[in-house]
């Protein structure tokens, strides 16, 4: 008989997951092991990655296009089997091999370790970004660091949070192609004389390649990581003179720069090591870019029309120095000529506003470290000023001085109004790179923002607001002066991993409806569900997916911390990294409400609530103490809650710990209402908003970050709205000292936190960091925004008990959600920002 096409596919597929199994794992099929069934599977899935990844990179050594290199000292990848197979059509193919092998494929991905290099929104936006990249066919590759140990693995303790090394590479990474031949020299420390850098330490930066299948595509595109070694791997003097450790020291060192992502987010972290990592896959990547790129071009003044760098934030922007001591001191072009090739090649992206996170390294530590980087950092800076002076001047001879500075920008009216005795330097000196730290005096401080923003053709926020703000902000002076350089660019997600694979019941029902699973690459098609969703049939279909994906949600709660929590009640979602401005704590408050409310309700008046089971997960950067107690406030209320026999299921608080990709995955499809309540103005868009509206999830948020654009899309009025306006928040803020909440319920949710129930002073730090307002205290508007909130949140209430009207919601909310995909997004970059096209492998 003969096979059919389909039927020989899934055998050869079968044969080569056995013949792995047998020799690269080394067992029996027969006995196989979830574990080794998934590398069995995995080693298989690469090779036909790599068959696709070799073609898409011939081709387009062949045809030469420009590329985007996109510059990240995150990826927080997540798994990466399901999505590899799924992109690549394989379904088919290997679920029959797998299910053979006593498994599916579901059970086999559970055995992946999560690629956890990043600490969240920023991260993560950068692996959907690869994901649209390689969809649209765009030749681009990602540039990161290899770090040994991603974020750390958090537990609980005693209620708090417990940090523990992520040892993610323990069994292998079957997804990633070493390159030992290909190895960059990066220099440290040493001195500079006529010019030329003399490091006193070089270090080598190893190249792994992680290809990056696209969606409905052959296209398969790269994340170029590095990963550090020393120049000598062993000194074998030392170690015959009986001086073991000091034998293997240059290896220590070189390691430990790949070998921790740093726990932050929005914080600086101003250690050298840090530093080091920054210019390590900075420099690594440039060189890289700059040897393929000189392999077919002569003349580098081509690279602006061949290569745009992306610069996720300002991590990777002291690239400014280093492109430009590239072109300079190795490839021997004049200073101007190089300023134009730098200013033209690179781009720069900003993803917060807040004040601790906008990166300053003292001159003193750039200088011991980089000393030649230093060097042209000063000069930047002073003919950037210089051309600013001479621009006044010019137009001071004939006109008088006010008019004439006034032109320049807004700072100079700014010093004008000051009355500083040197308008025009006190103007000039806004502009600068180098200042002064305001509460270190004689310390000076390389505002890498700012010269991110001069060396680069375009400087963009991430959503609507957060682009506005920017302008009005920290980067107010540069806009007045170069307002064309600025964009926006709002955040997207990828339909993908985000819809389509981690929530396939409702996938297939959308495609079922549609007629077609074209939607998964053409998101605006969603919107044809609209004329769906009065219609009380289709309505049923979707509420009993939701109830499957509680159900599963329900029981990764049960086997995550042990707690029972029935399916008949509202799933309401808080999950991103903790943080006082993300306001986990005013979610607390409303929960200390509720229960105090429940308290006090009469059987009959208990029958009338709405069930809830509360569900809050992130990680709070190790330093951050307040951020950790309010993890406490989270764990502590729910031992509370959750052991009440007079709440019974009404409430249920749930904190679960290890907050990752994949616990996303369950969560974000299984959520019927999530919060994003951060304090107007201050997150910058929010990636997790747009995860949960393409999954029908409804949203009770402020007016900030992507949720206005998500309001407007899916409409204001099906979210539940709340909070005082961005544009207040200054205002609000200067008066905190006259202001005090009027609502009871807030002292009542006070004192119970200060009470007996909890362990003596507990929370008294939390409690008067937004209730002493002698202090001037509640910096994030808690206390202005409390009864807004809670009203929004009866509003939740009330619209669950009709439930019909609540799944019409949910589904405007998918219908609305199209534009929040990364393909539309990363469209707009490449055509605003980068000037690349698609490049795709044809069909053979
Ligand atoms: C925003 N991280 C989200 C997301 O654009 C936004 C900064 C400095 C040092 C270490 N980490 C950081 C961030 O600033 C960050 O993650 N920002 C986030 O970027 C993507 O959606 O609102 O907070």
């Amino acid at each position: 008989m003969q096979l059919t096409r389909v039927d020989q596919q899934k055998q050869e597929a079968e044969t080569e997951i056995l013949r792995k199994i047998a020799y690269q794992v080394g067992v029996d099929a027969e006995t196989v092991t979830a574990q080794q069934a998934y590398q069995g599977v995995a080693w298989t899935v690469r090779e036909r990655l790599i068959d696709a990844f070799n073609k898409t990179q011939a081709y387009w050594r062949e045809k030469d296009p420009k590329f985007i290199y996109y510059l990240s000292a995150e990826f927080l990848m997540g798994r990466t089997l399901t999505n590899a197979v799924n992109n690549l059509g394989l379904e088919g193919e290997f679920g029959e091999a797998i299910r053979k092998l006593g498994y599916s494929l579901e059970e086999l991905q559970s055995q992946e370790q999560n690629a956890s290099l990043g600490n969240g929104g920023l991260g993560r936006l950068a692996a959907c970004f690869l994901d649209s990249i390689a969809t649209l066919s765009l030749p681009g590759w990602g540039y990161g660091i290899r770090y040994r140990y991603g974020m750390f693995r958090q537990g609980l303790e005693n209620g708090f949070q417990s940090e523990s090394p992520d040892t993610w590479l323990t069994n292998g990474n079957p997804w990633e192609i070493p390159r030992r031949d290909l190895a960059y020299k990066i220099g440290f420390y040493g001195s500079v004389q006529d010019g030329k850098w003399q490091p006193a330490e070089q270090v080598y930066a190893v190249a792994y390649d992680n290809p990056i299948p696209g969606y409905g595509t052959k296209t398969v595109g790269n994340l170029r990581l590095f990963d550090c070694q020393p120049m000598s791997e062993f000194k074998l003097a030392s170690f015959n003179e009986g001086k073991y450790s000091e034998a293997t020291e240059d290896k220590r060192k070189a390691e430990d720069i790949s070998a921790v992502l740093y726990p932050n987010d929005a914080t600086e972290y101003g250690r050298e090591l840090r530093l080091k990592q920054q210019i390590f896959f900075v420099s690594a990547a440039m060189q890289d870019t700059l040897a393929r790129f000189k392999k077919t071009h002569k003349d580098m003044k081509e690279l602006p029309s061949k290569a745009c760098f992306q610069m996720n934030d300002t991590h990777p922007t002291i690239g400014v120095a280093e492109l430009m001591r590239l072109l300079i001191d190795q490839e021997g072009l004049q200073w101007e000529a190089a300023w134009d090739i730098t200013t033209k090649t690179l781009a720069f992206t900003n993803h917060t506003v807040m004040p601790e996170a906008l990166e300053k390294w003292p001159v003193a530590v750039i200088g011991k470290l980089l000393p030649r980087h230093m060097e042209i950092i000063e000069k930047i800076d002073s003919i950037w000023i210089e051309s600013l002076r001479k621009k006044v001047t010019a137009q001071v001879g004939s006109q008088s001085p006010k008019n004439a500075l006034e032109k320049v920008a807004g700072a100079v009216k700014g010093a004008l109004e000051e009355k500083t005795a040197d308008p025009v330097e006190a103007a000039l000196a806004k502009y600068s790179i180098i200042t002064e730290n305001p509460w270190e005096k004689g310390v000076k401080l390389v505002n890498m923002a700012f010269m991110a923003t001069i060396g680069s053709k375009s400087t963009n926020g991430v959503a609507a607001i957060h682009s506005e703000i920017i302008k009005e902000t920290i980067f107010k002076d540069f806009y007045e002066l170069s307002p064309e350089k600025f964009q926006n660019k709002t955040n997207g997600v990828t339909p993908r991993r985000w819809l389509a694979y981690c929530n396939p019941g409702l996938s297939k029902l959308i495609t079922e409806t549609l007629g077609s699973n074209e939607w998964i690459a053409k998101t605006d098609q969603l919107a044809g569900l609209r004329k769906f969703s009065d219609d009380k049939a289709f309505q049923k279909k979707w509420r009993s997916i939701k109830l499957e994906n509680k159900q599963r949600l329900a029981d990764l709660i049960k086997s995550r911390v042990g707690i029972s929590v029935p399916t008949n009640a509202l799933y309401d979602v808080q999950i991103k990294r903790i943080h006082e401005y993300k306001r986990q704590h005013l979610n607390m408050f409303s929960v200390v409400n509720r229960y105090l409310n429940i308290k006090a309700a009469s059987p009959e008046e208990r029958k009338k609530m709405v069930p809830r089971v509360v569900v809050i997960g992130g990680k709070a950067a190790s330093a951050y103490v307040m951020a950790k107690k309010m993890i406490k406030l989270v764990t502590a209320v729910g031992e509370v809650v959750n052991k009440d026999p007079d709440v019974g299921d009404l409430l249920k608080v749930v904190f679960l710990p290890d907050y990752n990709v994949s616990l996303a995955e369950v969560i974000v499809p299984g959520a019927e209402v999530s919060q994003h309540i951060s304090t107007a103005g201050t997150e910058a868009s929010g990636t997790s908003n747009m995860k949960f509206q393409m999954n029908g999830c409804l949203i009770i948020g402020t007016m900030d970050g992507a949720n206005i654009e998500i309001a407007q899309e899916s409409g204001k009025e099906n979210m539940f709205v709340f909070g005082v306006d961005a544009k207040d928040i200054g205002r609000l803020r200067e008066e905190r000292k006259n202001f005090k909440v009027e609502d009871p319920r807030w002292n009542k949710i006070m004192q119970f936190l200060t009470s007996s129930t909890f362990e003596a002073g507990l929370f008294q730090d939390l409690v008067d960091n937004v209730n002493d307002m002698s202090k001037a205290n509640d910096w994030f508007l808690l206390g202005n925004d409390f009864s807004d909130y809670l009203r929004a949140q009866d509003e939740i209430d009330a619209l669950y008990k009709d439930q019909d009207a609540w799944t019409k919601r949910s589904i405007l909310y998918t219908a609305g959600s199209g534009f929040f995909s990364s393909d539309r997004c990363i469209d707009q970059y490449a055509k605003e920002i980068w000037d690349v096209k698609p490049c795709e492998v044809p069909s053979s």
